[in-house]
């Protein structure tokens, strides 16, 4: 068994990291929009106002709102048949609550639909990419706030109501997991904490409760659609974050299936099996953590389950119950090194052979097809020659692939790979725009210089090949 025909291969963006007219043509700010930039050392900080003197990476990105016929056309010269995107929740409904939607942000992404297609690209568009609309986050405290659920089904409904012939393929929330780490405070739940570092069992109730909105609000959306249009695919987002036992004592394999539980399975079983497996509510009373989950809910999560499973795979990480061992990623949930494995620059572990053992892990759990929509390589790249050499990057997406042909083999059902991201973006978690991903380097620096002009990499001549010989030639 081999890639099928019908192998979704493309890439994947969010409308924050790219598109910039942040504030154009009725759009207002978003959560992504407060942010400025940092790196691996300076955590990004939000600023409740905006400051005249600070640079918020999101307010220009690459300026696709400008470039995206160019940019479409070169995802089409390398065969793209999907492209992953997000909407911008305060493109449709700016301030996030309104009733009715703002036509220039219904006309944006409609324009971009019909390029797809001109080239038969199938669009693949995430709801809510870490965009909640600021107006949310001010007037509501995010999803901690019921009302919010009506507000995010209101815009989902609107906009799979209008592209109900344009895109059949659809995500509610990117990396919903975050919800229950404090990145995602702000990204997932829509909540501005002051004091993210200090938590209570106030807020640990607050967070638990806000993301079971968030989840219900993504299966209403599901429902929702599927009356819209009964042939839309739509299916949920994981972070998914694979760990290891650093060493086989008990107490590291204990701790591991705890952070699986937790972070994987948490979100992930109740948007496939459509309800809290009994794990997760067992956590949640150990912890002395009562949510209100009301009859209707239960029925919303039941009847508002993905029809496929789809997930970020960047990394893998260790788990252990010793103190003192290196850690790997300061903002998740602290795994530690893996004496196995090199990092990125920005450390992150890479384990292509990770991604096979969790496809199959996936598969086993679930039985629903799978869809790999984030994969790839940050790395600082040299232009020289009007390219970047950028063997690095191919090497690391080969690797991966390699182990897609295999999970297939091993019977496991992808529907499609869409790395990360096709063109140099603002990164998510540092604000760079020197952690660099693309096929297609984009001339802008850190403090937001540069002509913006898109040069093509060597790996976006090596992905052309991969897509046109359906991943037999990976060389
Ligand atoms: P950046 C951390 C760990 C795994 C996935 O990330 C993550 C993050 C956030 O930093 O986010 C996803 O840009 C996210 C994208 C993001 C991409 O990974 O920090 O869905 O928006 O750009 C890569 O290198």
């Amino acid at each position: 068994m081999s890639f099928s025909k019908d192998f979704l291969w493309g890439g994947a963006t969010s409308a924050n990291q790219i598109e910039g007219a942040w504030n154009i043509d009725g759009k207002k700010a978003s959560v992504a929009d407060h942010t400025r930039g940092g790196s691996l050392k300076v955590k990004r900080e939000f600023d409740y106002i905006l400051k005249e003197s600070c640079y918020y990476p999101s307010h220009m990105a690459i300026d696709f709102y400008n470039h995206y016929e160019e940019d479409i056309a070169l995802f089409a010269e390398m065969g793209f048949k999907v492209f992953r995107m997000s909407i911008a929740w305060s493109r449709i409904f700016p301030h996030g609550d309104e009733i009715n939607p703002n036509e220039k942000g219904l006309e944006f992404y409609d324009k971009i639909f019909d390029l797809c297609h001109k080239y038969n690209i199938e669009p693949l568009v995430t709801l809510s990419h870490f965009e909640i609309p600021i107006g949310i986050v001010k007037d509501y405290q995010g999803f901690s706030d019921r009302r919010v659920i009506d507000f995010f089904v209101n815009y989902a409904k609107t906009v799979m109501f209008y592209y109900k012939d344009k895109v059949k393929y659809w995500l509610t929330f990117n990396e919903i997991n975050f919800g229950l780490i404090p990145l995602g405070s702000l990204l997932t739940l829509g909540i501005y904490d002051k004091n993210l570092e200090i938590e209570t069992h106030e807020k640990t109730v607050r967070k638990f409760q806000s993301l079971h909105h968030v989840l219900v609000a993504s299966a209403k959306a599901v429902i929702e659609g599927k009356k819209i249009n009964p042939d839309f695919k739509i299916g949920n987002m994981i972070a998914h974050l694979t760990y290891y036992p650093l060493t086989p004592n008990p107490d590291d394999l204990l701790l591991t299936q705890e952070f699986d539980s937790f972070m994987n399975n948490y979100c992930g079983d109740v948007q496939v099996f459509g309800k809290y497996s009994k794990t997760s509510l067992n956590y949640l009373n150990k912890l002395n953590i009562k949510i209100d989950i009301t009859e209707e809910d239960e029925e919303i999560l039941k009847n508002g389950t993905v029809d496929f499973y789809s997930f970020s795979y960047y990394m893998t990480n260790c788990v252990t119950h010793e103190k003192g061992h290196e850690k790997t990623l300061g903002n998740l949930l602290g795994g530690v090194k893996n004496p196995y494995l090199q990092s990125s620059e920005w450390e992150w572990q890479i384990d292509p052979k990770g991604l096979r053992y969790t496809l199959n892990k996936l598969y086993d759990r679930y039985e629903i097809p799978l869809m790999i929509v984030e994969n790839g390589l940050g790395a600082k790249d040299i232009l020289e020659n009007n390219t970047v050499e950028d063997d690095y990057r191919i090497d690391y997406l080969r690797q991966h692939i390699k182990q897609i042909e295999i999970a297939l083999n091993d019977g496991v059902e992808v529907l499609g790979y869409t790395s990360w991201s096709p063109i140099d973006s603002i990164s998510a978690g540092t604000g760079e725009m020197d952690k660099r991903y693309g096929f297609i380097y984009v001339d802008k620096d850190n403090q937001g210089e540069g002509t913006l002009k898109r040069y093509k990499k060597k790996s976006f001549y090596w992905y052309k090949k991969v897509i046109e010989s359906n991943g037999e030639d990976l060389n």
